[in-house]
């Protein structure tokens, strides 16, 4: 046997193995290795149909097109129930929940145990990213649930081509999922970077259980990532062309439910689409990264579709979303119309009749009829915008890094970074109001460095020195920039218009990367000179204008302030040049 052959004979076995020690862990009726085919999948959605797993929407206006209702105690990501593994605790750092791996294993090896008697478990080989780019990298998810297989088969490349390349490279994400009796007291998401492995328990939703989205994609990805010299991030990543035909793309980091999907998919205003401006989508929600032999950051979608949020999804806010949803697209949680298509909130007018619990809905109630963490789940290939280079081995290259949130106040419209340190700190202070995609309160403001929060898979203090060791010779980094489009006035309105009006700010970016635009200088960074952003047919308030492109040095001495208090919390092992970095910008304030 050659070493290749010989090889492959040797993983394919590890991968046998660990199934059988599975199967005879979880004792299933019945072990199907997924392959990713037409004539599989369409057995699985009729064994769903058959069982009430899913619900045929109407035909004629949604082809091929399903309803799932989750448990209504399992809705969203459950971030208390989530945890890294590390052997050492810090390596886990104040960001994460932390349990010690051998008692975290035992505690799961008991929920495991016979936990598959009467069902199928299925065995899900995937690949994050395109099958042919050095870039990607391959799991295997072992599920006892069809609703994970069908949604896995449009998230990621799953099946035959993934498995080849797993007996060929070797290295795989083992993941391991079961729904269990979806008990939220017997819930549990437990990450083992170190050994890149994944157990998730209790749960059918979403990220807790398409382990090749944010456990394998975000957690374990950015461990891997840190060791082998690149990043993992929550990221959308978008092409915009300019009249001349030339391609630039940016990679933006917002917290779940801040609107990632909808700047993904931007159709520009008219002004700019009839002058030849245009928006591709390569991903909404991850990209993973690495220089070139050119010093740029290259990035690929390690993902091949959309998890999207339903509620506000529109002809008005996201025309492309709508367009990829109009067949073969599962949604999970929506409500639906009296002739059987799925709604939510924001979508239109119409009422709907059946609620997301499977309720008739009473419009009198003041309860929404969507879950507003309700979601889509649709092939990337299926959107209008989709990038010709979506699918590129080599990835796009980075001209600019775009963080925001949802900050009510303080926070203008955009501003630029002094230089990569500068951008890295603002990065790392990012602030947010939380939303519906996790559990818990929703509209508290917290830190969530770069939208991953609920993702480093460890201590952010490393991560964040991970981030500034990009900057090296020879590097030729991206400009970084700061967005918020959801900054409001004293009457609680928001300022900005946002959606397709946002491609205003992107021209600004790009303008500032071509060394095309001057700016105002502050300690926060370089604001936009008004004359400098094209504000044709939009009309703003003059509180809009003040709040939207000015900024208010009182209140952000305070910030960073805060910002000081945060990265102190975690102690000695933040590194120094961007605590130097906070200190000169706060100094420089109360000048
Ligand atoms: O539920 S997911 O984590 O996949 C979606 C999100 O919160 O971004
Ligand atoms: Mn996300």
């Amino acid at each position: 046997m050659t070493d290749i052959a010989q090889n492959a004979q040797s993983q394919l076995e590890a991968l046998n193995q660990w199934v059988l020690e599975v199967a005879r862990l979880t004792r299933p009726d019945r072990i199907h290795w997924c392959d990713g085919s037409d004539a599989e999948n369409t057995q699985l959605i009729e064994a769903m149909l058959a069982d009430g797993t899913l619900i045929k929407l109407n035909d004629a206006t949604h082809p091929n097109s399903y309803l799932h209702r989750s448990h209504p105690d399992d809705v969203a990501r459950v971030e208390h129930l989530t945890f890294v593994c590390t052997s050492q605790r810090d390596d886990a750092g104040p960001n994460n929940h932390w349990m010690e791996p051998e008692i975290a294993r035992n505690q799961m090896k008991s929920l495991f145990d016979g936990c598959m008697e009467g069902r199928t478990m299925y065995v899900v080989p995937y690949c994050m990213g395109p099958i042919d780019s050095p870039l990607s990298r391959c799991g295997v998810e072992i599920t006892d649930s069809p609703y994970v297989v069908a949604n896995m088969r449009i998230m990621t490349r799953m099946g035959a081509a993934a498995l080849a390349r797993i007996e060929r490279e070797g290295s795989f994400v083992k993941g391991l999922h079961s729904t269990g009796d979806l008990n939220p007291d017997r819930r549990f998401i437990m990450h083992f970077p170190e050994d890149l492995e994944i157990q998730s328990f209790g749960s059918g939703y979403g990220g807790n259980a398409l382990l090749g989205k944010k456990c394998h994609a975000l957690r374990i990805a950015s461990h891997q990532a840190r060791s082998e010299g690149w990043l993992a991030e929550h990221m959308l990543i978008l092409g915009i062309e300019n009249p001349k035909g030339e391609t630039h793309y940016i990679a933006a980091a917002f917290p779940s439910a801040c609107g990632k999907t909808n700047l993904a998919m931007l159709i520009p205003p008219e002004g700019y689409v009839r002058d030849g401006w245009k928006i591709s989508t390569v991903g909404d929600d991850i990209c993973w990264m690495r220089p070139g032999a050119d010093g740029r950051l290259y990035a690929i979608n390690p993902e091949a579709g959309f998890f999207g949020v339903a509620p506000g999804t529109s002809e008005k806010s996201n025309p492309n979303a709508l367009a990829s949803l109009q067949r073969d697209a599962i949604f999970t949680n929506v409500a639906v119309t009296d002739d059987n298509q799925p709604w939510w909130e924001g979508l239109d007018k119409r009422v709907p009749a059946i609620d997301w619990r499977g309720n008739a809905y009473d419009c009198n109630a003041g309860k929404p009829a969507a879950h507003p963490n309700s979601r889509f789940t649709v092939s990337a290939r299926q959107c209008p915008s989709y990038s010709p280079h979506a699918e590129d081995a080599q990835g796009v290259p980075i001209s600019a890094i775009v963080f925001g949130g949802r900050r009510a106040s303080l926070v203008p419209l955009v501003f630029e970074a002094r230089d990569w340190t500068h951008g890295v700190l603002v990065g790392a202070s990012m602030g947010s109001e939380t939303t519906a995609a996790a559990t818990g309160a929703v509209g508290v403001m917290r830190r969530d460095p770069m939208a991953m929060k609920p993702f480093a898979g460890y201590n952010f203090a490393d991560y964040f020195a991970h981030w500034l060791s990009f900057d090296n010779a020879g590097a030729k980094l991206p400009k970084v920039f700061h967005v918020n489009w959801f900054r409001k006035g004293e009457g609680g309105d928001f300022l900005w218009p946002g959606f397709g009006d946002n491609m205003r700010v992107l021209e600004w970016m790009l303008k500032r990367v071509a060394g095309e635009a001057g700016s105002i200088e502050t300690p926060i960074g370089h604001l936009p000179k008004l004359d400098d952003i094209n504000l044709d047919g939009v009309t703003l308030t003059d509180e809009a204008r003040e709040k939207l492109f000015g900024y208010d040095r009182d209140g952000w001495r305070q910030e960073f302030a805060g910002i000081g208090e945060y990265l102190d919390e975690y102690g000695p092992r933040m590194p120094e040049a961007l605590k130097a970095e906070q200190e000169r910008i706060f100094s420089a304030l109360k000048d």
